[in-house]
């Protein structure tokens, strides 16, 4: 057991008592998703974290382990590969009260005429075509438990930016899948939400949307007072999943206070 790991809930109060219900985070190995993780076990889910780097899953789950009163579990899975999601589907089995999707992310900020196509490809390939094939694969589950789908898109999707045209084309692909599939299962016990966060600073968005170069991620944040973090993200989403299930949060766009709109960020110094 490693003993830098906390062995208390980093949320005040108690962790609950396992509510009996499953929820699955995609994404789970950093920044929202981690968050969200951790959020959902203080509220007594049990939770399946998602991602493609199985080092970070065991480190994360066996932090909430320490405090968590409910079990968790780990599936390493690329959702940009067919194969890994139908496993997942088989891992997953039946009754998933939660599907939080929030795998994906940028790459790149080039003007339309520098772009690189192959970033774009990749950010469809996540952000568009694995979050509907995990959507496509865990619906039934999700259905059989009455559950909720969680979709983290972007205010890249709210308008779009210079340098933007990939990543708000995918986010914005992505808005109009909640938005399809909420009208498709109307009819079923399923709620579709979707979060739509403005500046964060996480770990690692800025830093993998600009290849690693720290001095232009750290810009992106640079003389912000109180960007949102990841946490902030992870309390809107445990507070949509945790409606009454009759509550359907269509969309939270949440921002910074510093951010009034996509272009518009106060900057102090
Ligand atoms: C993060 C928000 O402004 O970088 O998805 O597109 S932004």
């Amino acid at each position: 057991m490693n003993d830098q790991l906390p062995t208390t809930s980093p949320f005040d109060g108690e962790p609950a008592e396992h509510r009996g219900q499953r929820a699955l985070v995609t994404g789970a190995s950093s920044g929202i998703g981690a968050a969200t993780a951790r959020r959902l076990a203080h509220e007594g889910y049990e939770v399946v974290l998602v991602a493609r780097r199985r080092e970070r899953l065991v480190a994360l789950a066996e932090e909430i382990g320490e405090w968590s009163k409910a079990p968790v579990s780990i599936e390493q899975c690329d959702i940009t590969d067919p194969e890994q999601v139908t496993s997942l589907r088989t891992a997953v089995g039946g009754g998933l009260h939660l599907l939080v999707n929030n795998a994906g992310g940028a790459v790149g900020q080039e003007p339309l005429a520098e772009a690189d196509f192959e970033a774009w490809e990749t950010m469809f390939a996540s952000n568009v075509f694995g979050t509907a094939r995990v959507t496509q694969a865990l619906l039934p589950a999700l259905e059989a438990a009455h559950g909720t789908i969680v979709f983290v898109t972007s205010t890249a999707a709210e308008a779009p930016y210079e340098g933007g045209a990939g990543y708000c084309g995918a986010k914005s692909a992505e808005r109009a899948m909640v938005g399809s599939l909420r009208l498709e299962i109307v009819d079923r016990p399923v709620r579709v939400c979707e979060v739509s966060p403005g500046m964060v600073h996480t770990e690692e968005f800025s830093l993998t949307r600009f290849h690693g170069d720290q001095a232009k991620a750290d810009a992106v944040y640079a003389g912000v007072a109180e960007p949102l973090v990841a946490d902030d993200i992870a309390d809107c989403i445990t507070w949509m999943a945790t409606r009454p299930t009759h509550v359907n949060i269509d969309r939270l766009v949440v921002r910074p206070r510093a951010q009034a709109a996509n272009h518009k960020v106060h900057r102090e110094g």
